[in-house]
């Protein structure tokens, strides 16, 4: 087993079985998009302005590499998200933050238009619950039910296409190796299935 590890760590940095993976985040303002990508590439936390125009950027994990595209999540800015997402390999994440009630009711009509959306039948899409270390925040389970996304079955190995929540803070570092392993599983299906 040490030599078939010590052979696949080679193959590893010698840049063999290296991947691309394409991500969009959606998601209201202020759900904590730009936080996160940020986090991701740089490693750290810091302020962001609003978001006026999609950016991309990119961060590697194990032998894949994301590129990540942060959309505005202001109402104005919603119309061109559907130019992101038909690529049934680009792999949605819809932010919701768990602490707003409100922003949850209207994510949850967002959610909903992406789930019923013909054109991204076998897209995968992680709804993502931020801001957890919040004392307001509530859990997966209270945000499951409130976006009311259970009836469409959640799990990376669903038939048609992988569907899950996950909760996470950027602040605290909390959840963020389980995304991107969620995310990483989640490259191979998607390449599978489309
Ligand atoms: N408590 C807490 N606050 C967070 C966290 N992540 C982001 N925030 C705060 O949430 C606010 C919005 O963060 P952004 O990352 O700019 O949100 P966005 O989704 O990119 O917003 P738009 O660009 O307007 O679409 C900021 O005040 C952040 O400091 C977190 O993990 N915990
Ligand atoms: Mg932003």
């Amino acid at each position: 087993m040490f030599f078939v590890d010590w052979f696949y760590n080679l193959f590893l940095w010698l840049g063999f079985f290296k991947k691309d993976a394409k991500i969009v985040i959606l998601g209201l303002g202020n759900a904590g998009k730009t936080t996160l990508l940020h986090l991701l590439v740089h490693g750290a936390v810091k302020a962001h302005n609003p978001t006026q125009r999609p950016h991309n950027d990119s961060f590697t994990y194990g032998n894949i590499n994301f590129t990540a595209y942060d959309l505005g999540g202001q109402s104005a800015l919603r119309n061109i998200w559907k130019n992101y997402t038909q690529d049934p390999k680009t792999i949605i994440l819809f932010m919701v933050d768990s602490t707003d009630p409100q922003s949850i009711i209207e994510s949850k009509s967002e959610i909903h238009d992406l789930l019923e959306d013909e054109n991204l039948k076998n897209s995968a899409i992680l709804v993502l619950g931020s801001k957890i270390d919040a004392k307001e925040a509530i859990g997966r389970e209270s945000l499951i039910d409130q976006l009311d996304i259970r009836r469409f079955g959640l799990g990376l190995n669903r038939p048609d296409r992988p569907l899950d929540c996950l909760m996470f803070s950027s602040l605290k570092r909390v959840g963020i190796k389980e995304m991107v392993d969620w995310l990483s599983n989640c490259v191979d299906i998607v390449n599978a299935n489309n």
